[in-house]
């Protein structure tokens, strides 16, 4: 029996295709007033509300809610050299190419005299959220942490729920030691969210909070953001994929791929889209003997479950439906994959040709794994070097300029009725 629900693109209506794009409507509002409630909770009863969560959600009685440099150095030697090696490896790929993103804008004339230009400065103060719960994701941390360093942030907050002993996992640990981060608050979930935007006598307050985390810490993030004035990097739900596939792709890649994406959670989408019923079938099959490897399998079945396979009369076809996806990760496996990627419009981050699997993305090409899902490809950006900067525009004007720019600037003052604006320039062409 197949283990994908397959659908035929060419038979399909409109509300189908409204349908299979559609992912995550926003559940209970259950998830939201737990998510306000701790929020209220922490703001009135800092430190003492968050050493209750402690023992309330991760079992452990806190006396310190962080850790110190020592004693994060303690925990990051308990690793061993080859996964230090893979922790600095990406660390390094990381770091190389995010290091482009911070390229000089050059300055513009717009008239003679009338001098234009930007700068970014750095966010001061950043938090980072990095989860605890089925899967320990020290990846993240230097998915966020990487890009914050460059940038210049000054104040770097990590957050993270305390394991059963009270500390912190010591992948973790190796990580913050490369990002030079020597203090670790042993705060979890929405109540992590709550201190950052808040401020406790312990967690400091940040600008802005960055981090994926299960529903109630996306939850959290939204309504501190329409509560204080911090900002957050993006709205973050579970993660996705959709393969491109067709003839020329080999079924047990496509299968891993799907699979890898499967493992994340029961809630996550593996999209299989191919122009090639014999794919799909082999996919299918290589599937479940895949699946029958995988320690989480229960999980990635469930997944699956919730996942589909739509078979496309050509590959136009197919881009146009993952447009429409716009999914977190696209990867195509086609062997003309080059004359596709012009009209890829709506994707967090592609991955093209048969050897380039996601799971590089998501630990170590180089690439950012904190990506838009949920359809927000469609606007937003995954995190880079500019999510932790602000860019400031300056100008500088001189009197050639001001006479060039002054009477347009009085004409259109007077037409807006705004005398005092006119009047600013005026005083100065006088
Ligand atoms: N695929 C996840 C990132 C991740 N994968 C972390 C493994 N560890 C979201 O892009
Ligand atoms: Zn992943």
């Amino acid at each position: 029996m197949a283990i994908l629900k397959t659908y035929d693109y060419g038979s399909l209506g409109e509300p189908d295709y409204r349908q299979l794009v559609s992912r995550n409507a926003d559940p209970s509002q259950a998830i939201h007033h737990v998510a306000a409630e701790i929020i209220e909770d922490v703001k009135v009863n800092g430190d003492s509300a968050l050493k209750r969560y402690a023992e309330k959600f991760d079992k452990v009685q806190l006396d310190r809610l962080y850790l110190t440099a020592d004693e994060i150095a303690a925990l990051a030697s308990s690793i061993n050299r080859e996964q230090q090696r893979a922790l600095e490896i990406a660390f390094a790929n990381i770091y190389r190419f995010h290091e482009t993103q911070l390229r000089k804008e050059r300055a513009i004339e717009t008239m003679p005299g009338v001098k234009c230009w930007r700068e970014p400065r750095p966010i001061e103060k950043v938090g980072l959220y990095i989860p605890g719960g089925s899967a320990v994701l020290p990846s993240t941390l230097l998915m966020l942490g990487v890009p914050a360093r460059i940038a210049g942030c000054k104040e770097i907050v990590v957050c993270s729920p305390p394991q059963a002993d009270g500390k912190i996992n010591g992948y973790v640990a190796y990580c913050l030691q490369l990002l030079k981060i020597d203090r670790v608050y042993l705060v979890g979930g929405a109540q992590a969210i709550a201190a950052m935007a808040y401020g406790t006598p312990t967690v400091p307050k940040v600008d802005k909070i960055f981090g994926p985390g299960n529903q109630y810490v996306t939850k959290a993030k939204s309504l501190v953001q329409s509560l204080t004035n911090v900002s957050i990097d993006m709205p973050a739900g579970p993660s996705e994929v959709l393969v491109i596939a067709d003839g020329s792709a080999n079924p047990a890649y496509v299968a891993a791929d799907l699979l890898a994406q499967a493992e994340h959670g029961a809630d996550s989408q593996a999209i299989l889209v191919s122009t090639d019923q014999h794919l799909i079938d082999e996919v299918q099959i290589a599937l479940r003997a895949q699946l029958a490897q995988l320690p989480r399998a229960e999980v990635a079945t469930k997944a699956i479950a919730n996942s589909y396979a739509l078979l496309c009369a050509n590959l136009d076809e197919a881009i146009t439906f993952s447009n429409r996806y716009a999914p977190e990760h696209l990867i195509i496996e086609t062997d003309d994959w080059e004359q596709l990627l012009r009209k890829v419009s709506n994707a967090g981050s592609v991955f093209v040709g048969h050897l380039t699997p996601e799971s590089a993305g998501d630990y170590a090409s180089g690439t950012n794994h904190t990506l838009p899902t949920s359809g927000y490809a469609r606007s937003y950006s995954g995190v880079s070097v500019d999510a932790f900067v602000k860019k400031i525009t300056f100008q500088h004007i001189t009197e050639e300029g001001l006479r060039n720019i002054g009477p347009t600037v009085e004409v259109l003052a007077e037409l807006e009725g705004l005398e005092a604006h006119k009047h600013a320039v005026s005083v100065r062409l006088r």
